[in-house]
């Protein structure tokens, strides 16, 4: 090959890598955080993973970090400024956080958009002023209300001789609106408000469900039929874990979980049916997008995301999970 039209072609090739650098250079201005509680969760991986992907499309990067306790937030939201991030949608690990997280994004000029559980100011009331996309807790918890009713109701359950496991987060309030939707449907079907046993769970978790629900299914051993509701499938999940433990068949056990993430799939994939028996899910695919999206709306074109956004659920069971997951692009 001749010299001057290999020199050629490099020159070309160089000027065009440096067009695309210049323009690749203007998109990579837009740097934004994404921190989670639960790093490890299916439904944070898939709301992580969401954003990225969305970046990719629109041209800007994301920062994927994991905020387990306040100390590890605050480093995450210090590490994303020497980065040069303009902003951050996080799910805090305590919603109590909301004024100290805020000090520190305001001190480094960065706009902060929430998901799924949303900052609670020192008055204890939700911070209006930072934008936020969540689940319309009350409603899906009613939907697990209804599922559970409709299911006992196939089986003909004598709602008289049910325990229900109530497995709670008060601390959390988009955990409690979940429980209250549920325990109201439940109760204005019919089920007896003394037959609800509560089991407080510390975390969010399967694990911390399981030591919660343990004590609970121990010491009323005399129900042979359970019914268990949470905030999310992974704690059910744990409530299920401990009903096998106990030695009740899957056929004595309904459980129905929030979310539609990986942890249900898994179980919904096992050959034997468990006491797992649905969970209404709700797309971490969109609410990954929608708050990486407002976020970046906001740093570049100015506009302030709604303050609050409710996204809504579907039942998943055994029989319908795949068609619902595909529906919902997860
Ligand atoms: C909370 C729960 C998660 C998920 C999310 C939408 O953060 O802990 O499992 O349900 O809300």
């Amino acid at each position: 090959m001749p010299i001057a039209s290999t020199f050629t072609r490099l020159a070309l090739s160089g000027a065009l890598s440096l067009a695309m650098l210049g323009s690749a250079q203007a998109q990579d201005d837009v740097r934004i955080g994404f921190i989670v509680k639960k790093p490890e969760q299916a439904w944070f991986i898939n709301e992580q993973e969401a954003a990225t992907q969305l970046g990719e499309e629109k041209g800007f990067s994301v920062v994927r970090l994991g905020g387990e306790d306040g100390q590890e937030v605050l480093s995450a939201i210090d590490n994303l400024n020497s980065q040069g991030a303009q902003g951050f949608v996080i799910c805090p690990p305590d919603v109590r956080l909301g004024p100290a997280i805020m000090n520190r994004a305001n001190q480094y000029g960065m706009k902060v958009v929430t998901v799924d559980d949303r900052f609670v100011g020192s008055d204890g009331e939700p911070m209006e002023d930072v934008p936020h996309l969540g689940m319309s807790g009350y409603k899906i918890g009613q939907q697990v209300g209804n599922a559970i009713a409709e299911e006992m109701e196939a089986r003909g359950w004598d709602p008289q001789e049910v325990a229900a496991l109530r497995i709670t987060n008060y601390e959390l309030p988009t955990a409690k609106e979940r429980t209250d939707g549920a325990t109201d449907a439940l109760t204005e079907w019919g089920f007896p408000e003394d037959n609800i046993f509560d089991a407080p769970q510390q975390n969010t978790d399967t694990s911390s469900a399981f030591s919660a629900a343990s004590p609970v299914i121990s010491k009323r051993g005399d129900f042979e039929h359970w019914i268990i509701y949470a905030l999310n499938e992974e704690s059910v999940l744990g409530g299920v874990r401990a009903t096998e433990q106990y030695g009740l068949a899957a056929e004595d056990v309904i459980g129905v979980g929030i979310n539609g993430s990986g942890a249900a799939f898994a179980e919904f994939s096992r050959s034997n049916p468990t006491g797992f028996h649905g969970t209404v899910a709700v797309s971490s695919t969109a609410h990954g997008r929608q708050t990486a999206d407002n976020l970046y709306q906001w740093i570049t074109e100015g506009e302030k995301p709604p303050a609050n956004t409710e996204t809504s659920g579907t039942l998943m069971t055994r029989d319908n999970w795949e068609e619902v997951r595909a529906d919902l692009g997860l």
